[in-house]
C-alpha cells in the first residue's frame, strides 16, 4: 500500500494553482513606497498568510478524503477475505479453521484500529457531509477493539476464537449417553413439560460456559484497553457511540422505550406466571415473585411462545399451529426456506442468486462441529448471500427464517452504496427487517399460501395476541437487559467476582425470571447465551423489536390495509415493498432517524406501535388478572 501522501501531493498543487496561490508578487520599487502601497501590501502579506492557511486546509480536506478512500478499499479488501476465513471456520470448527479464523480477525483489528485512530486526526475539518460520516463511522464502529500493542491484538483474536469455538462445539451429554447440540436440548426446553427434565437440561446446557469466564475477563480487559487507546472511556461508551446521537442520551432512549413498555410486560408476566402456578403447583411454579426461568419453553426464558398451549386462553384459541401445519403439508427445511424467500419477492426485491441455494448451510451436519446459531452472511459484499442455521421444523424456526432473510435483502439492497455505509441505519434495523415481514404471517396469509385451510374468526384474536406476545413483548427486557450488564461490565461497575450474582439481578430486575437451583460465581451463565462469547452487542434486538411494530403499521398503512394491524399482512404488496426497499438502499449512508422517516414519517423510535398493537390483549390480560385476584409484580 503506497503512503497516503504520495497520492495526496498532486491534488495539493491542482487546488494551490487554482486558488492563484504561488504567482510572484515582484516589486521593484521599494523606497517610493506610498503610505497606501505599505498599507496594501501589509493587506496582501495578510492575505496571503489566510491564503496560506487556506492552503494548507485544503491541503489537509484532500489529504483526509484521499485518507477515507484508501480506509474504505483496503477494509473491503480484507473484509472478503475475513468473511471467508470465519465461513469456513463456523461450519468446520477445528484447530487449524480456528487459527486461520483467528489471524484474519487480527489482521482486521489491527487495521480498523489504526485507521480509527488516524481518522480522529481529521475529526476537525469542515469535510463534506458524506466524508463527516465515513470518518465518524471509521472511528467508532468497533465492536471489539484491540490495543495498539501487536501481542495482545494477537491474544485477544486468539481468545475471541476460542470463545466462539467453545460455544458452537458446546454439548450437553444426558444420563443414556447421547450427547446433545444447543439446538437439540432448546428442542427439550421447547417441548418437555417435565420440570425435572427441564431443569436438568437447563443446568446441563450452561456447563458450557464454565470455562470461558477466565477468557471472557481477559477479552474485556483487552477491549476496554482498545477502546481507551482510541479515546474512548471504555468498551461500552464505544458501544453506545454507534446510535448517531451522544452515548448517554442513547441509554436515556432506551429507558424512555423500556417505560413505554413495561407495563405491557408486567401484565403479561402476571397472566403468565398465574397460569403456569395453576398447571405446575406453588412448589414448582410459586404465584409470587420472579418466574423459575425453566419453565418458559426457551433456554434462556428469551421467548415464551413454545408455552402457548400452557397459557392459552380457553375460548379464543385460534386453533391452529404452525410447527403442526408444516408437518402435516411435509416441508422440509428446504421448502422452509423457498416459502420465506416467496414473501420477499412478493414484495417486489428480486429471487435469491443460485449461489445462496447451494452455498448456504441448513441442516445440522452429523459429522462435525459447526456454529449452529443462525445467521446471514454476505461473502463478497456484492450478491454473495447466505445463511447458516441448523434449521429444526418448528414455527419458531420459520419465523428465524424469515429473520435471517431480511438479513440477506437488505445487504442486497445497499449493495450499491460504497464499503462503509454497507450497513443498516443502526444495528436495531438490521434485526429487524425480517421479523417486520414476519408479522405478516397471518392467519390469512397462512391460507393464501396453502398452509392453513380455514382463517379463525375475530372472536380467535386474543388467543393470537397472546402468542405474539409471548415471544415480542417477553423479549424485550431480556433484549434490554444483557448489554446493560455487559455496559456494567465493560465500565468496571460489575467487578468480575460479581458476574453472576449481577447477572441474575438483572435478570429479576428487568424480565423478572429467576434461576431454578442455587448459581454461584464458580458459574458463568452469561456465557450460555451465544452473544456473550460471541461478542454481538444484543441491545439491537431490543430496538428491532420496537422498530419491527412501528415498520409494519407503517407498511399496513402503506398497503391501504384498514383492519386491526394484528391481521394485515403485507404479503403481495408492492407499494410496501418499494417503500421499504427505498430504506434499505440507503444502508447506512444516513442518520438512522433519516431512513426511519422514509417508511414510518417519523424521526423517533417510538413503542406506541407495539401498544397498539397488542391494546386489546392488554385490556384482556388486566381483565384476567384481577378475576383471578392476582397480586401482579415481583
Ligand atoms: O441472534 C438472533 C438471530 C441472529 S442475528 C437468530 N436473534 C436473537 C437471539 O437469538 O438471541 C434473533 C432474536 C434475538
Ligand atoms: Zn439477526
Amino acid at each position: 500500500m503506497k503512503p497516503i501522501c504520495a497520492k495526496l501531493t498532486p491534488v495539493a498543487v491542482v487546488i494551490a494553482l487554482s486558488l492563484g496561490i504561488g504567482g510572484c508578487n515582484d516589486d521593484n520599487n521599494a523606497n517610493t513606497e506610498s503610505k497606501a502601497t505599505a498599507e496594501s501590501k501589509a493587506q496582501q502579506a495578510a492575505g496571503q498568510d489566510g491564503l496560506k492557511q487556506q492552503t494548507s486546509e485544503q491541503d489537509k480536506l484532500a489529504e483526509a478524503k484521499q485518507f477515507i478512500s484508501n480506509a474504505e478499499s483496503q477494509l473491503a479488501d480484507l473484509s472478503i477475505e475475513q468473511n471467508r476465513a470465519e465461513w469456513i471456520y463456523s461450519n468446520f470448527i477445528t484447530e487449524d479453521t480456528a487459527t486461520l479464523a483467528a489471524s484474519v480477525g487480527e489482521r482486521q483489528t489491527a487495521l480498523s484500529v489504526q485507521l480509527a485512530t488516524q481518522a480522529a486526526n481529521y475529526s476537525q475539518l469542515p469535510l463534506d457531509e458524506v466524508n463527516t460520516r465515513k470518518l465518524n463511522i471509521l472511528r467508532s464502529a468497533l465492536v471489539l477493539p484491540a490495543p495498539l500493542d501487536p501481542k495482545k491484538n494477537a491474544e485477544l483474536a486468539n481468545i475471541s476464537a476460542e470463545l466462539n469455538g467453545l460455544y458452537g462445539k458446546g454439548k450437553y451429554c444426558l444420563a443414556d449417553g447421547r450427547c446433545l447440540t444447543q439446538p437439540e436440548l432448546s428442542g427439550i426446553m421447547a417441548s418437555s413439560r417435565d420440570p425435572k427434565e427441564l431443569e436438568e437440561i437447563w443446568k446441563g446446557w450452561r456447563e458450557i460456559a464454565k470455562p470461558m469466564r477466565p477468557l471472557f475477563e481477559r477479552e474485556v480487559e483487552l477491549a476496554n484497553e482498545g477502546a481507551k487507546d482510541l479515546g474512548y472511556a471504555n468498551l461500552s461508551e464505544l458501544w453506545r457511540s454507534q446510535y448517531d446521537m451522544q452515548p448517554d442520551a442513547f441509554s436515556a432512549e432506551l429507558d424512555r422505550l423500556w417505560g413505554q413498555v413495561e407495563p405491557l410486560y408486567e401484565s403479561l408476566h402476571c397472566y403468565v406466571r398465574g397460569e403456569l402456578n395453576e398447571k405446575y403447583g406453588d412448589e414448582v411454579a410459586p404465584n409470587k415473585g420472579p418466574i423459575p426461568a425453566h419453565l418458559l419453553g426457551n433456554m434462556w426464558a428469551q421467548q415464551w411462545g413454545n408455552v402457548y398451549d400452557m397459557v392459552a386462553p380457553q375460548d379464543a384459541d385460534p386453533g391452529y399451529d404452525v410447527t403442526e401445519l408444516l408437518a402435516k403439508q411435509g416441508y422440509d427445511e428446504h421448502q422452509m426456506v423457498k416459502q420465506a424467500e416467496g414473501f420477499f419477492t412478493s414484495l417486489g426485491f428480486d429471487a435469491l442468486p443460485e449461489t445462496f441455494w447451494s452455498r448456504s448451510l441448513f441442516l445440522q451436519p452429523k459429522d462435525r462441529d459447526v456454529v449452529c446459531h443462525a445467521s446471514a452472511w454476505d461473502l463478497n459484499n456484492l450478491d454473495d448471500i447466505r445463511i447458516k442455521m441448523c434449521i429444526q421444523k418448528t414455527a419458531e424456526d420459520f419465523t428465524v427464517i424469515h429473520h435471517e432473510l431480511g438479513h440477506n435483502f437488505y445487504q442486497r439492497a445497499y449493495k450499491e452504496q460504497p464499503f462503509i455505509f454497507k450497513n443498516s441505519a443502526n444495528d436495531g434495523f438490521h434485526e429487524a427487517i425480517g421479523d417486520t415481514v414476519a408479522l405478516s404471517i397471518t392467519p390469512n396469509y397462512l391460507k393464501q399460501i396453502g398452509l392453513l385451510q380455514e382463517v379463525p374468526d375475530a372472536s380467535k384474536d386474543i388467543g393470537l395476541l397472546l402468542r405474539q406476545a409471548l415471544d415480542k413483548v417477553a423479549f424485550l427486557p431480556f433484549g434490554l437487559m444483557i448489554d446493560q450488564w455487559r455496559w456494567k461490565v465493560f465500565s468496571g461497575e460489575i467487578t468480575p467476582a460479581q458476574y453472576n450474582q449481577a447477572w441474575w439481578e438483572l435478570r429479576e430486575k428487568y424480565q423478572g425470571v429467576k434461576a431454578p437451583i442455587a448459581r454461584s460465581e464458580a458459574d458463568f451463565d452469561p456465557g450460555a447465551k451465544y452473544h456473550v462469547p460471541g461478542n454481538v452487542p444484543y441491545t439491537r434486538y431490543f430496538l428491532a423489536h420496537i422498530l419491527q411494530f412501528q415498520f409494519h403499521k407503517a407498511l399496513c398503512d402503506i398497503a391501504g390495509d384498514k383492519g386491526p394491524v394484528h391481521r394485515c399482512s403485507i404479503y403481495g404488496n408492492k407499494d410496501a415493498g418499494a417503500k421499504l426497499n427505498a430504506m434499505l438502499e440507503m444502508g447506512q449512508s444516513k442518520p438512522w432517524p433519516e431512513a426511519l422517516e422514509v417508511v414510518t414519517g417519523s424521526q423517533n423510535m417510538d413503542a406506541s406501535a407495539v401498544l397498539d398493537y397488542f391494546a386489546p390483549l392488554k385490556v384482556w390480560l388486566d381483565k384476567q388478572n384481577k378475576q383471578a385476584n392476582r397480586q401482579c409484580g415481583w
